[in-house]
């Protein structure tokens, strides 16, 4: 038995592909609009891990959409590119001295020919790299915009700062309130940045949400992450201070229960509330609560902590004092930074009221006792004046009234979402393209100076000051001023990863344009992206910022869409299989011998192992390596085996049996050909009706992305093929076309073997007759008073009354009507005839 030259096959047509440049695609205007589509993968960080299997995944799903529209008629525009700034990189140069540029260009090297030997349709001329300065330019030229439009400011913001490394860190580089890099615990510490009034735009980014085709998960995921409420903000008048400390309440309707107030540690009233006894404590408490983290400090199971400020406010309400207290589990970053605690109705508030012996007011009629609990649902209000006996919505348009009319309060709406934080004190990235003149302030470097290089450094290291590397090359950071010419310093800081990737399926429009970002008339033509695929772990991050950036292009005119991406699809993770000890630890993969079905040992000390489902790591040595898996069962057998593990949503293990399968059936069609003639005859309606209902299967699925089950229908077809002698060439060429977009390099070739020109990619796809594919015979079901007393097969499409003739003919039915009245007869077509008698 032959076996399939896959390896052959695969170089043979990644070769015709690239030197046919057969999926370079053009603007081409006689396509009308509803014929263009923009299919997108997230891009891949160049690691120097290279290829996970995880990433063919969302990459062949896309590929084989896009081939299958192809086929349809339509212009498809499918590009992939490098997100190659990042922080691996710049983390090996600080401790091996090689550039980063040296260490991510390899990489993507590497990237593309994996990428690459897996035969995808890209556009590979609309490559780009984010770290290339022909990229950056307009990176930094977008940031000019936003600058431009005030919304980018600069800011002294606490951020994480590791005191052993002396640098600000990202959030993503704190792992569990420690350096990622140095393992010293983190502390906040106020160091300027530059920050990006993403909050200007959360009504839009939360409004838009509902136009968008995306899974209902990540838009609330969005919309929690923007965090909008809506409540009222209070001021307090303290005992002996004519400053006012105002608070931010979703229940200013539980006011007359408010018995104490709560400010954060970093609230700026603390040292005018603090009074001379209690100073000590309070500097104390201060310093404690810098090292912990906004998760940690709201950790509702973690014991609350505080000191008393030694002031007063005064309860707007009721006139009472009441004591202000500063404990870390307000945060200053949202809100006012301060509140009214209400320990009846708050369970954070009556915690702390509990350790600190503060009094506890019931304001709500509930059904506890408020001393025992808190009561946190609706009730009626009690102890409130001219609130008693209402609701809660009532209670709160009430309330608003009061304060209002007085100047006490006014509504208020708040958002969990911060501004962005967009400056980071490294090397790797792209320079902030300003100017810090003594004169003119803040000034913009020309457009027409752009891109800002990234200069040379001969060490990655960040200065320790809490700046980037770039600070230290004085030559880079003295400059002149573009408005007086005098002299100026330039912006040391850099942009975080996330910038290249806000607007990176923009450039891919366009990616040659040295004259604008993007050309008007080609981003008409494509935008937005249809169809958007990759990870869930990007529900936040990216797939906000993009589309805050998208929203402010949009606003300025230059683009065409509110929003980028129409249609978003998650992939699954694709996990591992690995291997548990009774006491649930893990076993490498190499350590364990498969002993039967489900039977699995461990080899040193022969314990009987579970097997479960794991993410794959390097330490259970159970990671696969896309290469050596396209080495062993090629290229085709990969992309159809992750096709084939499950729907691509659900997350699903690799197995290696399903893998062998999968190659296996590649392996039947090859010999199809080989061990069968094409003949010219027609085929058997059997087999004919198969293939029809395969067309549309395949063609159903493929266009709803629903691959494992295509897949399926298409070893239909191929068992049904084996029952024949001669490969009908109707048969055998729609089973191709259907192949293709799944296995693009075994198809191209079984259709030139077919005695055809290639290629395969822009022949049109089969179509299906639907007479073919309904089945023409049904059962018919014969009853007397309901019960079923006969059934026959008959020809589909039958009318009613030679139905009911052929029923009163029937046997059986004979014999029950026997002596008896018909009284009624219901016929339904395809069905049922169902006749009652007496
Ligand atoms: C009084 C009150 C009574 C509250 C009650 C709640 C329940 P959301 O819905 O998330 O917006 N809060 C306000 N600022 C805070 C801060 N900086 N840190 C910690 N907590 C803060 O939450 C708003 C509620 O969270 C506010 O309403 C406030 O407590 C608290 F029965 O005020 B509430
Ligand atoms: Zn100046």
């Amino acid at each position: 038995m032959s076996k399939y030259p896959f390896h052959e096959i695969e170089t043979k047509w990644q070769k015709y592909w690239e030197e046919n440049q057969t999926f370079a695609v053009t603007e081409d205007i006689s396509v009308p609009p509803e014929k263009r589509k923009y299919v997108l993968d997230m891009f891949p960080y160049p690691s120097g891990a290279g290829l996970h299997v995880g990433h063919p995944e969302g990459y062949t799903a896309t590929d084989i959409y896009c081939r299958y529209l192809r086929m349809n008629g339509y212009n498809v525009l499918h590009p992939m590119g490098f997100d190659s700034f990042g922080l691996p990189a710049e983390n090996y140069a600080i401790k091996t001295g090689t550039h980063p540029k040296a260490t991510t260009e390899k990489n993507i090297e590497n990237f593309r020919k994996q990428i690459k030997s897996l035969g995808f349709c890209y556009d590979w001329n609309r490559e780009i790299s984010t770290h290339s300065s022909e990229y950056y330019r307009w990176t930094q030229w977008i940031f000019l915009q936003l600058f431009n439009k005030g919304l980018a400011y600069e800011s002294q913001t606490p951020i994480n700062w590791c005191p052993q490394c002396l640098t600000g860190l990202a959030n993503e580089e704190v792992k569990d309130g420690k350096c990622e890099r140095c393992g010293t615990r983190v502390v906040r510490k106020n160091i300027r940045q530059w920050v990006l009034k993403i909050t200007d735009y959360a009504d839009k980014l939360l409004a838009d949400l509902d136009t968008l085709d995306w899974p209902e998960s990540v838009k609330s995921m969005q919309r929690n992450w923007i965090g909008r409420s809506e409540g009222a903000s209070v001021f307090f008048k303290l005992e002996k201070s004519e400053e006012k400390l105002e608070v931010y309440t979703t229940r200013c309707d539980t006011l007359f229960g408010a018995t104490y107030m709560v400010v954060s540690p970093e609230h700026p009233l603390v040292a005018t509330l603090t009074t001379s006894e209690n100073k000590a404590a309070v500097e104390a408490y201060i310093v404690s609560s810098a090292h912990k983290s906004d998760l940690e400090r709201t950790d509702l199971a973690k014991d609350k902590t505080g000191v008393f400020s030694g002031s007063y406010a005064i309860n707007p309400v009721n006139g009472k004092k009441i004591p202000i207290w500063i404990a870390d589990y307000v945060l200053i970053s949202y809100g006012t930074g301060a509140i009214m605690a209400v320990p009846a109705h708050d369970t954070r508030d009556w915690e702390f009221a509990k350790k600190f012996n503060l009094p506890i007011v019931e304001v709500l009629k509930g059904e506890v006792d408020v001393q025992q609990q808190a009561w946190t649902e609706d009730g009626i209000h009690v102890n409130s004046d001219f609130l008693d006996g209402l609701d809660k919505e009532e209670a709160i348009n009430k309330m608003l009234l009061w304060l209002e009319e007085r100047k006490l309060g006014t509504k208020t709406t708040n958002y969990k979402l911060r501004d962005w934080i967009f400056s980071r004190q490294r090397y790797w990235g792209e320079p902030i393209p300003l100017i810090h003149c003594e004169h003119c302030g803040i000034v913009p470097v020309p457009e027409t100076d752009l891109p800002l290089l990234l200069p040379e450094v001969t060490s990655y290291e960040p200065s320790g000051t809490g700046e980037s590397p770039l600070a230290k090359i004085d030559d880079w950071v003295n400059t002149t001023c573009p408005v007086c010419g005098g002299p100026a310093k330039r912006e040391t800081n850099t942009m975080p990863q996330w910038a290249g990737s806000c607007w990176y399926y923009l450039r891919y429009i366009d990616p040659h344009n040295s004259e604008r970002f993007i050309d008007r008339e080609k981003e008409l033509y494509w935008m937005p992206v249809d169809l958007y695929v990759g990870g869930a772990e990007h529900a936040v991050l990216h797939l906000l910022y993009a589309r805050f950036w998208h929203e402010v292009l949009f606003d300025l005119g230059i683009v065409s869409t509110r929003e980028p991406f129409q249609k978003l699809v998650n992939q699954g993770m694709i996990t591992s299989f690995a291997f548990q000890r009774k006491d649930k630890s893990l076993v490498p993969t190499d350590m364990v011998e498969e002993k039967g079905p489900d039977l699995f040992i461990e080899k040193e000390t022969g314990e009987e192992l579970e097997r479960v489902v794991a993410k794959m790591s390097k330490s259970l040595k159970n990671v696969i390596n896309p290469d050596e898996i396209i080495t062993e069962f090629g290229a085709d057998s990969m992309r159809m085996y992750e096709m084939f593990m499950g729907p691509l949503e659900v997350s699903k293990p690799w197995a290696t049996t399903g893998l062998s399968g999968v190659y296996r059936f590649l392996d039947r069609i090859w010999r199809l050909y080989e061990d069968r003639p094409i003949s010219e005859e027609a085929p058997s309606h059997e087999l004919l009706k198969t293939l029809h209902k395969t067309i549309k299967k395949v063609t159903y699925d493929t266009d709803t992305l629903n691959f494992n089950t295509g897949i399926s229908q298409m070893m239909v077809l191929v068992n049904e093929l084996y029952k024949v002698e001669t490969l009908p060439r109707i048969v055998w060429e729609a089973l191709i076309k259907m192949l293709s977009p799944y296995v693009p390099h075994l198809a191209e070739e079984l259709w030139e073997k077919a005695g055809h020109e290639p290629s395969l990619a822009n022949v049109a796809w089969p179509t299906y007759d639907e007479k073919l594919t309904i089945d023409s015979e049904v059962e018919m079901v014969f009853q007397i008073n309901g019960k079923v007393r006969a059934k026959e097969v008959i020809e589909k499409g039958m009318a009613k009354d030679e139905l009911l003739t052929m029923a009163k003919a029937n046997e059986k039915i004979v014999s029950w009507l026997d002596g008896k009245t018909i009284v009624k007869e219901i016929v339904v077509p395809d069905k049922l005839v169902n006749i009652v008698v007496r």
